[in-house]
């Protein structure tokens, strides 16, 4: 995959004066859905949608992951066309101002729609598995996003199990990986993500967090999702807004593992700790 609006690696002859910059990728979330942007009802403020996205840009986004359907333990399902009224003006109006723009959709049709609106990324929670969603990509040069999930968002969080979660995680994502490039989708377009809250406990999303490298060494850059979501919850004892400091630690324990895309919603806070910590492990040239 052509990391979107990739940043270029770090290479400074005074890293003392220089801060390095991040190779790490920012992927900042805009979700169109009744509890976000909306008046709870069936409009939708899309100019809201898109001032929340400007903001995150400004604040240092490297791209903007656009969502219609919420995945959230419990959701429920949308239509096509009620996904699509969502999520396709605002992916047009930020493509038109030449922002790289992800679609968060398993749907074929949707897919196809937001590629041709201007989406350089899929991101499909269900790895491409939709019948029609691997030809809807590959007809594309489109990068994907392949991520795990164990169930499905209504009852996923029911009774989530596993024999060996990170081994049976991996083993998934190579063989989507596999089957997406079998499929016309070239190397180079695919990124993986362990999918954490997806069919997993908080046990399982820490094996997954400390084993992330094992992932990045398959050779696919890894997205992690870690921001707000129940294990920080569980882990802090905070609710949902006020999981920022968690999520930071969490994205930072992605990136220390690996992790190529971070996606967040709190994108200021996460630059400044992602900065800090680079300049932490900077290496000093020896004397
Ligand atoms: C849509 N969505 C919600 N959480 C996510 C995560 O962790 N990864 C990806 N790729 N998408 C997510």
């Amino acid at each position: 995959m052509t990391a979107p609006g990739a940043h270029a690696p770090a290479e400074s002859p005074t890293p003392r004066e220089t801060p390095r910059r991040r190779r790490t990728l920012l992927m900042g979330v805009v979700n169109v859905t009744p509890d976000s942007f909306s008046d709870g009802g069936r409009h939708f403020d899309h100019e809201r949608a898109l001032d929340h996205a400007r903001r995150m840009l400004a604040d240092g986004a490297d791209l903007i992951d656009v969502g219609g359907e919420s995945t959230r333990p419990g959701a429920v399902l949308v239509a096509e066309r009620t996904e699509m009224k969502r999520v396709l003006p605002v992916v047009e109006a930020l493509a038109a101002e030449n922002v790289p723009v992800s679609v968060d959709t398993a749907k074929p049709a949707v897919m196809r729609a937001a590629i041709a609106a201007g989406a350089c990324l899929i991101n499909d929670v269900r790895a491409l598995q939709a019948r029609g969603a691997l030809a809807a990509v590959a007809g594309s040069g489109c990068g994907v996003c392949l991520m795990h999930m164990q169930g499905r968002p209504r009852t996923m969080q029911a009774d989530p199990r596993y024999d060996d979660a990170v081994r049976e995680v991996r083993d998934f994502l190579v063989a989507r990986a596999l089957i997406a490039e079998g499929a016309g989708i070239a190397r180079d377009r695919i990124a993986i993500d362990p999918g954490f809250g997806f069919g997993k406990t908080v046990a399982h999303n820490l094996a997954l967090l400390r084993s992330l490298r094992g992932l990045a060494d398959t050779g696919y850059p890894v997205l992690a999702g870690l921001s707000r979501k129940a294990t920080i919850g569980e882990i802090t004892g905070r609710e949902v807004g006020e999981r920022m400091a968690g999520s930071v630690a969490a994205a930072l324990a992605a990136v220390a593992r690996g992790a190529a895309i971070v996606r967040v919603h709190d994108v200021r806070e996460t630059v400044d700790a992602l900065a800090v910590w680079l300049a932490v492990e900077a290496r000093e040239p020896r004397t």
